[in-house]
């Protein structure tokens, strides 16, 4: 029997759209490659809804996240205008379906990246760095997926907020990292946790692109993936993230959930 894949893609859309769990795949319903292509299938759904692409997202690009979730490859997702939360304000829960929420830093583009780029030109092609918290909301029962799963499923990708833009690129690869909730401290680690130095998250982003011949405009969003675990949202909790060097970002989660 073929697969699905629209029909597949479909569902995963749906899931996120009603933020309500669907069960993960039988082992083995599809491989990495037709993965990535139920990821484009359901992105290009949201885009003809109206939802416009904003940038992409590295997965797994630290141990601590490889070791939570049982997975060991990097995985890249993309971003769109509507997971944009702001910066301050309060995240309405009723959006996600079970929201785990991550220390990361953003990267602002400032030239097209179309081809591999090394990490001595990555400083090259961005315009500004910012400390950033994604929220990730897998829409499989549990929380619980294979490597294919989740990149089916756009890399758990729901929610991101982007404190202040610098040109801080030489504190990135060894800062200190700590997420407080009500003011108390529920994760600590370093950007160093992010491939040794999260510059490197440009260059692996740039091969990925390369490799299913994507290309990405300047003034794109790229999340260089989590330093630390991520810790599930709780509701009416201020959520704030400190990174040495970038400064702060957070926000607050609504009663409801
Ligand atoms: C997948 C997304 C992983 C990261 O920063 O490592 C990720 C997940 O854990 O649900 O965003
Ligand atoms: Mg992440």
């Amino acid at each position: 029997m073929s697969l699905d894949i629209a029909s597949l893609a479909q569902g995963l859309d749906q899931a996120a759209a009603q933020a309500r769990a669907v069960p993960q795949f039988a082992p083995g319903s599809f491989n990495l490659a037709q993965a990535y292509e139920i990821q484009r299938t359901s992105m290009a759904r949201r885009v003809a809804r109206g939802d416009g692409i904003r940038g992409i997202k590295l997965g797994f690009t630290s141990r601590a996240k490889m070791v939570q979730m049982g997975v060991s490859d990097l995985i890249w997702g993309w971003l769109t205008e509507t997971m944009i939360e702001e910066e301050g304000g309060t995240v309405d829960l009723a959006r996600y379906i079970h929201p785990r929420v991550e220390p990361e830093l953003c990267f602002l583009t400032r030239r097209t990246i179309d081809r591999p780029i090394t990490a001595l030109e990555a400083v090259d092609y961005i315009e500004a760095v910012a400390p950033a918290l994604e929220i990730i909301d897998s829409r499989y029962e549990n929380f619980k997926f294979t490597l294919e799963d989740v990149v089916a499923d756009n890399c758990s990708s729901a929610g991101v907020v982007v404190g202040s833009w610098s040109r801080n690129f030489e504190g990135l690869a060894n800062a200190g990292v700590s997420v407080a909730f009500g003011g108390r401290q529920v994760l600590a680690g370093s950007t160093a946790a992010i491939l040794g130095n999260p510059l490197r998250s440009l260059v692996q982003a740039s091969r990925l692109l390369a490799d299913c011949g994507q290309s990405l405009p300047a003034g794109s969003l790229i999340m260089a993936g989590a330093a630390t675990v991520a810790q599930a949202l709780t509701p009416a909790t201020h959520v704030q993230c400190e990174i040495n060097q970038l400064g702060r970002v957070e926000f607050f989660t609504g009663a409801q959930t």
